[in-house]
């Protein structure tokens, strides 16, 4: 039980009647048709019937005694009524249905996608139900996803160290490549697929030109194939000033006639090799990463340079609004909605803006990032970051579904009064078909594939909300739990309570109320408020802005009015600090200390009992997690529990590290009713770090 299975780990079904019925199911497989994806289903029907049976499946005729029927639509046809097929076929390209149909006075439980791929979703779903027990053949099923695009983005560098990764190295073993096929990659797409994810970025958003060269496209052609089967399509990082690093040419300039046809030839060779190539993603002009900017062009301009040279292949443009320069005197806060809102309409249909949740930077808790509503003729696409920069790294148990869940259920009011972030992801608020969530991996070369064992239900949370954004956080991790530790009650209540409960514990002891950017410098791994010099935009001070009166950052119209770029119904509410929900009040308002909070409670005390709150969460998912042993397996069940030890250890850090720092402003005592902070702030703030794999040795 080393984690690796993932999910997938097909254990034999312990009820009885279940178990008969599904191993009759297994024991007559029909397949419709012949494809790749078929061959891909009949190995999972293999692995399933191993780890369910500890048999093979049988695979027979349709006359003999099939079962099981595996098929498209219109492989099924003559099966299938009218009014049936064209709900299915109302499912689009990726949906299923699953469900008894009656022939001949015999029953047979049909799989039945538009496409092999919807096919395969269904077959994933179908044994999801079986590993949770709720399988039920008298019941139909119908599903398909909701976004289009749902990709994994690697921040992998060529070398295979991973940015912002904590599960060891990159999965792409580059120098093995082509010749050399790990059988993780195998692994790691039946995973992907098994949740609908159905696109990947290899490369750093940092980008390597490197990886357009022809010895490069050869390895990426390698998991390209193997990817395919399993509906995974393959995007790379493109960096902007290849043409200068790997062309020759003197400028990357968008509108010079050779820097286009550098693009149009690179593409072009792309696509002979991987002719469903996705596509490129791209940062430019972000943290020093090169772009139009330096030629006095324009996002748009760069972006639609790629995406004529891509139009002609169908690949697309995902062009990241993650742009900020300290050289621009504006909050950063604001920098993405001022150069994209006069961009709108200006992109070709081919391009899609991916905007993370929220506007400064993957922080334990942001409001959504109001781009989201300010458009409504460009794409716009969400990015999530599934690795835990922020939130602990691999040291942590936090489940992020609830984060994801608050952003994309957060009201927009644009473009109409009822839109949500979800609305404009999925397109049903803005009429968009190119839709997208993508998310930033925690997967790397550790045996459990992420770090820390929960870190999987964070790639697995991930993939069901690009399917489905209107999924509530408590199912899928009902889910999760069921699939990757049994059906056990007390089990799982008890690991369900400690996923529910973690984000807004993290959130309590790093960053409470609002509070943001205050981490340690670089690696962002542990607290570091007092962080100053150099770069303002990367200081703790610019951001929690504590002085002798207050703290927080004024972004209303008497501050930085980065509330201006949302709808007025929430710049009206939310400029006021006695109606903006609390865990946003320092994010938009400088506040006294004796500000009055809704508990009754002035701020200084709301904040030390935040966090105090924070350390208490943490401990009592360590008490809850000690009352598991001997209900789960040793080996897991040891992981977890050094590691919530050291969470312990690291949220005492984090409340002991930021009261004894914000105390120096407030100079108040800490309130009667918390444990109170020990240690030295001289010696949180001697605290240094190791070097870990991803931190540019430069910073
Ligand atoms: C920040 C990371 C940095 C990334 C950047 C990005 O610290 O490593 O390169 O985001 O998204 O959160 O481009």
């Amino acid at each position: 039980k080393d984690g690796y299975k993932l999910w997938l780990d097909y254990q034999p079904i312990d009820n009885a009647s279940l178990n008969t019925e599904i191993e009759e199911l297994f024991k007559g497989v029909y397949f419709f048709g012949k494809n790749p994806t078929y061959e891909v289903i009949k190995k999972e029907l293999g692995l399933a019937s191993k780890g369910f049976f500890n048999h093979n499946p049988e695979f027979k005729n349709l006359n003999q005694n099939a079962h099981l029927w595996i098929g498209t639509r219109t492989e099924l046809t003559q099966y299938l009524g009218l009014e049936q097929q064209a709900k299915i076929k109302a499912l689009g390209d990726e949906g299923y249905w699953r469900g008894t149909i009656n022939q001949g006075g015999e029953s047979h439980y049909a799989i039945v996608g538009n496409s092999p791929i919807g096919t395969l979703y269904g077959v994933f779903d179908f044994f999801r139900s079986i590993q949770t027990g709720t399988f039920d053949s008298s019941s139909e099923k119908s599903d398909s996803p909701k976004i289009k695009l749902r990709m994994l983005n690697h921040w992998d560098n060529l070398d295979r160290t991973v940015e912002r990764g904590y599960a060891g190295f990159s999965i792409w073993d580059w120098h093995k490549l082509p010749g050399y096929v790990d059988p993780r990659y195998i692994d790691y797409a039946r995973a992907n697929a098994s949740l609908g994810i159905n696109a990947v970025s290899l490369t750093n958003v940092n980008a390597n030109a490197w990886v357009l060269r022809e010895d490069f496209i050869e390895k990426v052609k390698v998991l390209a194939d193997l990817f395919r089967p399993y509906g995974i399509q393959v995007f790379l990082t493109a960096r902007f000033s290849a043409p200068i690093e790997m062309g020759n040419l003197e400028t990357a300039d968008p509108l010079d006639a050779e820097v286009k046809n550098f693009w149009k030839e690179r593409v072009d060779m792309i696509y002979k090799e991987i002719p469903d190539f996705g596509g490129f993603v791209v940062k430019a002009n972000s943290e020093g990463q090169p772009g139009p900017h330096e030629y006095g062009r324009n996002h748009a301009e760069g972006a639609n340079m790629l995406a004529e040279a891509l139009a002609p292949h169908s690949g697309i443009v995902i062009w990241r609004a993650f742009v900020y320069s300290h050289e621009i005197d504006e909050d950063r806060h604001k920098q993405a909605n001022l150069e994209f809102e006069p961009l709108d309409g200006k992109f070709m249909d081919n391009v899609i803006i991916q905007v993370k949740n929220g506007a400064i930077d993957f922080q334990p808790r942001e409001p959504f990032h109001p781009l989201f509503g300010a458009v409504d003729e460009t794409n716009l696409g969400m990015e999530f970051q599934i690795t835990q920069e922020y939130l602990g790294q691999a040291t942590q148990l936090v489940y992020l579904s609830p984060m994801w869940e608050e952003v994309l259920q957060s009201k927009t009011f644009r473009p109409s009064p009822n839109s949500t972030v979800a609305g404009i992801i999925d397109g049903s608020a803005t009429n968009k078909k190119l839709t997208l969530m993508a998310g930033v991996s925690n997967i790397g070369t550790d045996r459990n594939w992420t770090g820390h064992l929960f870190g999987q239900a964070n790639w697995y949370a991930f993939g069901k909300l690009a399917w489905d954004p209107y999924q509530n956080s408590s199912d899928i991790a009902n889910e999760w739990i069921s699939l990757t530790f049994g059906k056990d009650p007390e089990t799982k209540s008890k690991i369900l309570s400690i996923m529910l409960q973690s984000h807004e514990a993290a959130v309590n002891y790093m960053t409470p109320l609002g509070l943001h950017h205050i981490m340690g410098r670089s690696h962002h791994y542990g607290p570091g408020p007092w962080v100053e010099g150099g770069r303002a935009d990367w200081t703790s001070l610019y951001y929690h802005r504590a002085n002798t009166e207050g703290i927080g950052f004024d972004r209303t119209a008497t501050g930085s009015n980065a509330l201006g770029q949302y709808a007025s119904e929430i710049a009206s509410e939310w400029s006021d600090p006695n109606l903006i929900p609390e865990k946003f009040l320092l994010w938009f308002h400088h506040v006294p200390w004796d500000f009055q909070l809704k508990s009754g409670k002035t701020l200084w005390e709301g904040i030390a009992f935040h966090y105090d709150q924070g350390v208490k969460s943490a401990r009592s998912f360590h008490q809850t997690w000690q009352t598991l042993e001997g209900l789960i397996d040793q080996e897991r069940f040891n992981h977890v529990n050094q590691l919530l030890k050291i969470q312990v250890k690291e949220a005492e850090w984090w409340r002991n590290a930021c009261l004894l720092f914000f105390q120096t402003f407030s100079n108040r005592p800490f309130p009667d009713d918390i444990e109170q902070p020990t240690g030295d702030l001289d010696y949180y703030k001697s605290l240094r770090f190791p070097f870990a794999p991803g931190i540019k040795p430069n910073w």
